[in-house]
């Protein structure tokens, strides 16, 4: 049996279909998948309740992406198709119960595909899986919850047990949760963002002292000019293109810098305007910037280089004013480009001058720039710098901090910003700490906990740990896959608080447990009545979200109240004035905690609620940059590109237009025109011919690092428009492949976009 997720249950290829691409997003196709699978799914009348409450004020906050809801007018469908699958696979009507884990031993689930965990539905009642135990058996919420306060218990220090979260969590949650996890002594705190936004997170901290984006949807309507960076928007944040629409009809000029061509940012037919689900369509990127993987950090390089060499010529490009007065470190920036030679970045990036020249140019004559990206930028090992380089652009121009200009790194997970707010993070700062010592009478560890990769070493190398994960599916979204199974299976106690069915619960320590918790949709009813959360979208605008329809099962709990049920229990006899039970039968006591703690919320319970929610303040949007020489950081990073070694390829892993995350809703990749099979290789025509293959071949994938070899068997090859030298296969089939070692310099980011990989014919 293998740990790789649907390696046992390879097809015989019969059901792939390949077509040409998409050459547009949206329009009806997209409300046609959207309503056949809310309502394959969930049936008419629930999917009509959980449709029309999706992203409403006074509704609830869509469980997929985190793309901030219009701060005026809101449609009465404001939602995309894939937040339609992500409700569908919520609010199914399919429940597992514990007749259904009678049936099938955890051995015989971990046959079954990823899809396949999907459509079983809903989990219903807490499961425990007992030491040599092959089926998973019912166990009371009391006996879970004493189950995990004894394994805590029993350890010799808290620092062997590791609290991870995934990017759902509320804020109420996720500030709970946290407040557990150091009160019981550790920061052991790895989360969801330590795969995504890690690297942007610290780029822009280190760049402009604040770890987040900086711009409005407001901002990006006026923007003459928006770079969509390593991100696939018409899949992974379809409202964004209803914004860039709004933007290219006010005359921005959209540039698309990308391996591949993706549907959604050639052009977009917006599903709610009648003649454009009729066929008409709105064209969105005017340049399509073909780069080579890992490019990136050399073409940035060589547009700033290039702007430098016009304001030395003469021509007054940049923002000097901004310069002098609010940044720091241009003249080694200025001086490392001068000696970096331009065939170097040229070959780096793949790029021809001409390209490099028409974007210093749209540089050079606009102010109004947005650069918005996503995980193409981030799991990279240079990620980081390349991060740096792009915000070094945007200071020489002073494109921050104005209307209509700055930095947007598009978050993933729809809370995974609020719970990075809430203090999920290894090491928060001090203040941070000082105010919940102060407010709980606790004493918080100091000492930097674990990140994710950091945590799999660590239960790797020392067996007997106990993981807990509110949310997620750690197994299959972190790398290496073979050796993170290893890790898990040495803990003492793994447990899931989870909605559905997944890998993680079948890859377990000694024991395990899995905790069904109550999803967005659902409404929570606590002994004090209807209880509300909140959480914080990508562009740090915090609201409300109310669940609307009735729980999947009786027999759920709210994410809040697992954790006040563990901590109970887990915190007995231990220093500090907590109320478990207050803040578990009256949210608005946490919303007033965190009030008192962090920065920020100042009327949080009134604040939130108010329609459309209120923007955190930031303090860049003043041009007021709170960094280590409290100034706005020029950074100067050597050029540090992966390329791929003699014989090899270099492998980015991606998500199909059919899965959120681990999750597989469907295998229908439809805008790249890939139906019926995810094992499946995308690469260059002229490199198969090279290497001799075809289309018929059945081949294996392994990857090298450090002389290490990975493999992962059986896939067909696609032969797909994608630089020469470069591959994609999916996420989070091809984690198997990525090197727990190979991560990001500084944020430790899996850089699973850059994989070194050979292709062998079987
Ligand atoms: N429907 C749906 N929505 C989602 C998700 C989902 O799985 N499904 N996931 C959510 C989460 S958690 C996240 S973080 C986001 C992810 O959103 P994305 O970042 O859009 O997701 P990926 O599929 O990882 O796509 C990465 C993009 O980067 C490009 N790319 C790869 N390598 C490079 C490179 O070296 N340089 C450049 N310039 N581009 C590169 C790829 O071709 C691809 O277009 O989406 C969120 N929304
Ligand atoms: N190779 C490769 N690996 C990657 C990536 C990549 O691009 N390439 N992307 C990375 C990124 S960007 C991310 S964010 C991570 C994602 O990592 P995770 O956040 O760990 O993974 P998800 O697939 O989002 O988690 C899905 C599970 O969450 C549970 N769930 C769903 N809703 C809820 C809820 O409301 N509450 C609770 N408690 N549980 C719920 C369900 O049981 C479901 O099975 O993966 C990362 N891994
Ligand atoms: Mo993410």
């Amino acid at each position: 049996m293998s740990d790789i997720p649907n390696e046992n249950t390879p097809e015989k290829f019969e059901r792939l279909c390949v077509s040409k691409p998409a050459d547009k997003a949206g329009g009806a196709g997209a409300v046609y998948h959207a309503m056949r699978h809310a309502i394959g799914k969930a049936g008419v009348a629930r999917a009509k309740d959980a449709l029309t409450k999706l992203n409403q004020k006074g509704g609830f906050d869509c469980p997929s992406c985190a793309w901030p809801d219009p701060d005026g007018h809101r449609s009465s469908f404001e939602f995309c198709e894939n937040g339609a699958k992500a409700v569908a696979s919520e609010a199914t009507a399919e429940r597992i119960d514990a007749r259904f884990f009678a049936k099938h031993s955890v051995a015989e689930l971990a046959e079954r595909s990823d899809l396949w965990h999907d459509q079983q539905g809903r989990l219903t009642e807490p499961m425990v899986l007992r030491e040599g135990g092959t089926h998973y058996e019912p166990i009371s919420w009391e006996g879970a919850f004493d189950l995990i306060a004894g394994e805590l218990g029993e350890l010799a220090d808290p620092n062997q047990a590791i609290f991870y979260t995934s990017g759902r969590a509320s804020n109420e949650a996720a500030f709970l949760y946290q407040l557990f996890v150091r009160a019981f002594g550790t920061n052991n705190l790895p989360d969801c963002s330590n795969m995504c936004h890690e690297s942007s997170g610290l780029a822009l901290k280190q760049s402009i002292g604040v770890g987040k984006g900086t711009v409005t949807l407001e901002d990006l309507r006026e923007a003459e000019l928006i770079l969509v960076i390593g991100q696939n928007p018409g899949t992974n944040h379809p409202r964004m293109l209803s914004t860039l629409q709004q933007a290219k009809e006010k005359g921005a000029r959209i540039v698309s810098i990308n391996p591949l061509r993706e549907a959604g940012l050639v052009a977009f037919s917006h599903p709610q305007r009648v003649s454009q689900v009729l066929g008409g369509k709105t064209p969105l990127a005017d340049t399509f910037v073909k780069i080579r993987t890992n490019g990136d950090q050399a073409l940035f390089q060589a547009i700033g280089k290039r702007l430098l060499e016009m304001e030395q010529a003469g021509r007054s490009v940049l923002d000097c004013d901004f310069i002098n007065d609010y940044t720091a470190g241009i003249g080694e920036y200025r001086e490392a480009l001068k000696r970096t030679p331009w065939p170097s970045l040229l070959d780096a990036c793949g790029l021809e001058m001409a390209t490099v020249n028409d974007l210093a140019e749209a540089f050079a004559t606009k102010q109004r720039i947005i650069s918005c990206w996503a995980m193409g930028l981030t799991q990279h090992r240079n990620a980081v710098a390349t991060i740096r380089e792009l915000t070094n652009l945007h200071l020489l121009r002073g494109a921050i901090g104005i209307k209509g200009a700055g930095m947007c790194p598009v978050r993933g997970h729809s809370n995974v910003q609020g719970d990075r707010t809430m203090g999920i993070f290894e090491h928060m700062p001090e203040w941070f700490y000082a105010a919940l010592e102060k407010e709980f009478g606790i004493d918080c560890p100091r000492e930097t906990g674990l990140n994710a990769v950091h945590s799999i070493r660590r239960m790797k190398e020392h067996p007997g740990s106990v993981f807990l994960a509110l949310g997620g599916n750690f197994l299959s979204a972190t790398p290496d896959t073979g050796y993170t199974a290893a890790a898990l299976r040495n803990c003492r106690l793994t447990a899931h608080v989870s909605t559905k069915l997944n890998r993680s619960h079948l890859v377990t320590g000694k024991q395990a447990l899995i905790l069904p918790c109550l999803g967005r949709s659902e409404r929570d009813e606590q002994a004090n009545g209807a209880q509300w959360v909140s959480v914080e979208n990508s562009m740090g605008i915090v609201h409300s979200s109310s669940g609307q329809l009735p729980p999947a099962s009786p027999n759920l709990k709210s994410e809040v109240a697992i954790v006040c049920g563990i901590a109970r229990r887990a915190l007995r006899n231990r220093k500090g004035q907590i109320d478990w039970t207050g803040f578990e039968t009256d949210y608005s006591k946490i919303r007033s905690a965190i009030e008192r703690v962090i920065p920020g919320f100042e009327d949080y319970n009134q604040r939130a609620r108010q329609p459309g929610g209120y923007y955190l303040p930031n303090a860049v949007k003043e041009r007021r940059f709170e960094t280590d020489t409290g100034k706005a950081n020029f950074a100067t990073s050597p050029l540090d590109i992966e390329r791929a070694e003699p014989g090899r390829l270099l492998l980015m892993t991606i998500r199909s237009h059919d899965q959120f995350n681990t999750t597989v809703y469907g295998l229908d990749d439809r805008y790249r025109g890939i139906r019926g099979e995810r094992r499946i290789v995308m690469v260059n025509p002229a490199d198969m011919e090279r290497l001799g293959l075809s289309t018929e071949d059945e081949v294996d994938v392994h990857s090298f690092f450090k002389g290490e070899e990975r493999v992962t068997r059986l896939y067909r090859l696609i032969p797909y428009d994608i630089p020469v030298g470069c591959v994609a296969m999916y996420f989070p089939e091809a984690n198997a492949l990525v090197p727990i070692d190979h991560i990001a310099v500084g944020s430790e980011t899996p850089a699973s976009k850059s994989v070194q990989v050979e292709i062998r014919k079987r």
